[in-house]
């Protein structure tokens, strides 16, 4: 997969990939990131990203030249229905639908070229949307300043769902949301530490007890922690 980040802040992106599991996806060429600054497609002499907002209001929004500029180097077109196969546009925003686990396992499977836009808070220009972008995506409930943190929380939710970036391919399917429920606890040794136990269970090399258990806490966890992903009150789970 190759991965184009739009971004005003590249700098927050300089170690960001360069840990664990990304990072050995990149090595491996599973992946590829690349980092880029809408400045670098904006013009005039003062490479103007922003303005104000047309009817008044408070802040900046990101103007439409050069993100236009920028998908159309990066996808060879500026109209989302001209992109080649396996292109999406993603906008992070927190207007976009809400990033679930099946929403990363779309994306991980049909995108062979993302670009994700890091809109900022106060907005981007529609027209952005409207041409580009086909999918606006948000990572929850709350306003974070710009779209960058997202990025690199979806970006991470992608890379380790792409075949070969996990150590085991157990692994991914055991995670938490995978089959919607949160993830059962876990030991390692001592055994005994300060007095607070390891499970008998756990211990006895019995692997169907062993299941069972795991399965009986992870319902137990989602009850308590997440009550909603049981209910089906929780959207798309
Ligand atoms: Cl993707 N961007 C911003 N600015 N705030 C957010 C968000 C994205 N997702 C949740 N809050």
């Amino acid at each position: 997969m190759r991965v184009d980040v739009l971004t005003i802040f590249p700098e927050y992106f300089s170690e960001i990939f360069e840990f664990g599991i990304i990072r050995r996806a990149k090595l491996a060429e599973i992946v590829e990131i690349n980092i880029h600054d809408i400045r670098e497609y904006a013009m005039g002499k003062h490479n103007m990203v922003d303005d104000r907002p047309f009817g008044g209001g408070d802040g900046m929004v990101l103007k439409p030249e050069p993100l236009f500029a920028a998908i159309e180097n990066l996808t060879g077109a500026s109209l989302r229905d001209a992109y080649p196969m396996g292109t999406r546009v993603v906008m992070l925003t927190p207007q976009g639908k809400p990033l679930k686990q099946a929403v990363a396992g779309e994306l991980a499977t049909e995108a062979e070229h993302l670009v994700l836009i890091c809109g900022r808070y106060e907005g981007v220009d529609e027209r952005v949307n409207e041409a580009l972008v086909t999918d606006e995506i948000s990572i929850g409930d709350y306003v974070l300043s710009g779209g960058e943190p997202a990025a690199a929380v979806l970006i991470d939710a992608l890379v380790r769902l792409l075949p070969g970036a996990l150590g085991s391919d157990t692994s991914a399917r055991n995670d938490s949301f995978s089959d919607g429920l949160l993830d059962c606890p876990h030991y390692t040794r001592p055994a005994d530490f300060r007095g607070m136990k390891v499970p008998e269970v756990l211990l006895n090399g019995n692997h169907a007890e062993i299941e069972k258990w795991r399965s009986i806490k992870a319902l137990e966890k989602t009850r308590v922690a997440r009550g909603d992903l049981l209910t089906g009150e929780n959207g798309d789970m």
